[in-house]
């Protein structure tokens, strides 16, 4: 395919995207710590069926095989995240070089099949032994994560170039600290503004750690979704300002303009704290560029027993939804991106995470059909293009997910992967999705256009 068809420039990163917790398995091998997630899934009813992530994709035992196979796909860079527990068991203190090692190995995995290390420092896995600390409520917890950042800049600053500190921390707070269906399994709205807040300092001072030691670039990632309203009322309008302001600005505007949305003392009401204007101006350490997740949208109408912001996401007759019962929006992703340009300014954008949990069949003589999924991917790559002949600064595109794997609360029911995982074998089979994708990074989009 010639350059002329191409949709996406040369220098434009193709990667896919997992998470420690949710690909590795072998939780607990050579010595490393349990984490929150590892005693979260113990708990009767905390996780559907009762799963676990003791094995996932084995991927800790098998990395080598993966990164083989990311190279046959074609991938130029993979998005991962790395265990903290395995790097110190109890969260701080002293290092445990076996687990250090694991990532050492993938490091070099994927540099030798030329595939570019995004590393995320924290994707939701917090060592236990610091959740029994008080965790993300903690202000030290902030200083804690700095200091495991550090250590891995420092062991693998050579290695890796594109850093990223945390994974979508609304989802850690409004899962974790809000709604209790994610660890800790805690559901207070005292705790919530504190862990986030603390997430932000901890996101802050990783990133000066970067600067003192690190190499290349270091950046955040967050899930945004256009909250639409239900109707022209008044209160539902007001509802999806409300969804607006905690999820997509909760965690944008103190980083970048220096101050949380006014509707969070709304939503949390007494429980809002003052936050020290040392704190406040920390958070607006700069950093080199955002990730955004982005799967769906929501329509909201007014509902005052939702807490914590009093909307309720309404369905749409007629709309395409995921096995996550998630609307098939790709607009979406281009009105995210024009938003984020808009409100924030030029700062280097990434998509880090898109895709879809689809109700996939079992794969048959090494094949499986995921049309649906190829959909997903053809139309919300159209709408970053889109977005990018608006004048958006979009660097790069992560599939979400390299692999079928550990969905947290929802366990191995929903199917992310480009590639499919027989969960009693192993056996790895690309989808017919992951052969899409392929010719679309061998094209640069040419593809898209039929
Ligand atoms: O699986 C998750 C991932 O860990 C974070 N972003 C959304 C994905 C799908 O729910």
């Amino acid at each position: 395919m010639t350059d002329r068809f191409s949709l996406f420039p040369p220098d434009f990163v193709w990667g896919a995207a997992t998470s420690a917790y949710q690909i590795e398995g072998s939780p607990l091998a050579d010595g490393a710590g349990p984490s929150n997630w590892h005693l979260f899934c113990r708990q009767p009813g905390a996780i559907d069926n009762g799963d676990t992530g003791d094995v996932a994709c084995d991927h800790y035992r098998r990395y080598a095989d993966d990164v083989r196979l990311m190279k046959r796909l074609g991938l130029q860079a993979y998005r991962f995240s790395v265990s903290w527990s395995r790097i110190f068991p109890e969260g701080r203190g002293k290092l445990n070089p076996k687990g250090l090692a694991f990532y050492q190995r993938l490091v070099e995995a994927l540099n030798e099949a030329g595939i570019e290390p995004y590393l995320t420092l924290y994707h939701w896995d917090l060592p236990a032994a610091l959740d029994d600390l008080g965790g993300w409520v903690n202000r030290d917890c902030a200083a804690w994560f700095a200091d495991y950042a550090h250590v891995l800049m420092r062991e693998l600053g050579g290695e890796v170039k594109h850093w990223i500190t945390l994974n979508e921390p609304w989802v850690a707070v409004d899962g974790g600290y809000v709604h209790g269906v994610h660890a800790p399994g805690h559901a207070s709205l005292a705790e919530a503004p504190h862990a986030a807040h603390n997430l932000l300092r901890g996101h802050a001072l990783a990133v000066q750690a970067f600067r003192a030691d690190g190499e290349g670039q270091i950046g955040l990632v967050v899930n945004l979704e256009p909250k639409y309203t239900a109707s022209d009322k008044a209160e539902d309008k007001a509802a999806a300002a409300r969804a607006h302001a905690y999820m997509n600005r909760q965690f944008l505007d103190p980083v970048l303009l220096g101050s949380y949305p006014e509707e969070l003392a709304e939503i949390y009401g007494s429980h809002w704290p003052r936050f020290d204007e040392a704190d406040m101006k920390l958070l607006r350490e700069p950093f080199d560029f955002l990730g955004i997740n982005y799967y769906t949208r929501s329509v909201n109408r007014a509902d005052p027993q939702a807490l914590p912001v009093g909307a309720s996401p309404v369905r749409q007759p007629g709309a395409t939804y995921t096995e996550m019962d998630w609307e098939v929006f790709p607009s979406g992703l281009q009105e995210t991106l024009e938003w984020v340009k808009r409100r924030y300014g030029d700062i280097p954008l990434y998509v880090t995470e898109n895709g879809a949990a689809m109700a996939d069949p079992p794969p048959e003589d090494g094949r499986l059909q995921d049309d649906d999924r190829i959909d997903y991917f053809r139309t919300h790559l159209l709408a970053a293009r889109a977005a990018m002949e608006e004048g958006v600064d979009l660097r790069g595109y992560f599939a979400w997910s390299l692999l079928d794997n550990f969905e947290w609360s929802c366990g191995y029911a929903k199917r992310f992967g480009l590639v499919h995982v027989d969960r009693a074998t192993q056996v790895r089979t690309p989808k017919a999705s992951a052969h899409f994708y392929s010719e679309v990074i061998a094209t640069r989009g040419a593809v898209l256009r039929s």
